[in-house]
């Protein structure tokens, strides 16, 4: 494990400063007793349990610094959270928080402290060392990635790529909504679904070990064409009988309307009404495929009037 990741234990330099706390942990036990009974407790002589897990992340990169992302797990509930950097107190948080965002942190090597505080109680402070870097070590963590977008499941984006130069752990794909997705280890795609009818903005990152995020990466991504089966009106993926009668059913007794347009378009002619219906019964009665190339396969619309809707080839 790398030394970003070490955890001071019980034990450690840090602990001198909690000294009067020791001296007065009779009186210390009777007030976390009243004053916190749902979380304080006393671990290892100290009076609240301290954040355990914590980890720093540095996402981007800059002349001064860039961002640093902290997350830790709490030790119990505690009603504030003091971070330190350097032995100086930089922020106080709600004592809920598990996550924290740092900015304008010099490069170089810092140690960032954290505790809790639950009334006039404080938990030990544990402190994680992490070099704060000019520029990313993960240069290069994907050759030749790309990206498809794709009209099916509301909209998906799919991004693939190649392995790179530099090693990297686990990575993300966020979208501009603030919804991202994991990467997980050795993956050589990903795809994110409903993401709407147009080519999203997003970017991926990729981590490495040592809580090194890659810089940016945004592939562009090429529209892909609608794929459905012409004639498939009712979109179970066969042509039948039944497609005509749902046609009909919608268009003469009004009830469920189709979600592809163009499946239902069954002579390609632009529009959808009976003459689709009645091409659908030729094509499963007589085998007429003729002039719409209707031979039940998955393809886009190979002429200039695709209509619209949810098209897609369910298996
Ligand atoms: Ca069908
Ligand atoms: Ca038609």
């Amino acid at each position: 494990m790398s030394r970003i990741y070490s955890v001071n234990k019980p034990g450690s330099a840090d602990r001198r400063r909690f000294v009067p706390a020791r001296v007065f942990a009779g009186w210390l036990c009777l007030i976390a007793f009243f004053a916190a009974p749902l979380g304080a407790q006393q671990v290892g002589g100290e009076v609240l349990s301290a954040i355990s897990e914590m980890r720093i992340t540095q996402k981007t990169y800059g002349g001064r610094s860039g961002l640093l992302l902290l997350d830790w797990t709490n030790g119990t509930r505690y009603t504030l959270l003091e971070l330190f950097i350097d032995d100086t107190k930089v922020a106080e948080l709600d004592g809920e928080l598990n996550e924290y965002q740092a900015e304008d942190v010099a490069v170089g090597d810092h140690v960032f402290g954290l505790r809790g505080q639950s009334g006039d109680l404080v938990s030990e402070l544990v402190t994680v060392f992490f070099t704060v870097r000019s520029s990313t070590p993960v240069s290069e963590p994907v050759a030749d990635i790309s990206c498809s977008y794709f009209p099916r499941g509301g909209g998906t984006i799919e991004v693939t790529w190649s392995e790179g130069v530099d090693s990297w752990a686990s990575g993300i794909l966020e979208l501009a909504d603030g919804e991202s997705l994991q990467i997980e280890r050795g993956a050589a795609s990903i795809a994110a679904e409903g993401v709407g009818p147009e080519v999203p903005e997003f970017a991926v990152y990729f981590l490495d070990e040592e809580g090194y995020y890659s810089d940016r990466i945004v592939p562009a991504c090429s529209p892909q064409p609608a794929l459905f089966r012409r004639g498939d009106c009712n979109s179970d993926g066969a042509v039948s009988v039944s497609d005509a009668i749902f046609q009909l059913n919608h268009l003469y007794l009004g009830r469920e309307r189709w979600y592809c347009d163009d499946a239902c378009d069954a002579n390609d002619d632009g529009r959808t009404n009976l003459s689709d219906a009645i091409t659908i019964i030729g094509y499963v009665f007589l085998g007429e495929i003729e002039p719409i190339g209707m031979d039940r396969a998955c393809r886009p619309d190979e002429t200039e009037d695709f209509l619209g809707g949810i098209c897609e080839c369910p298996l």
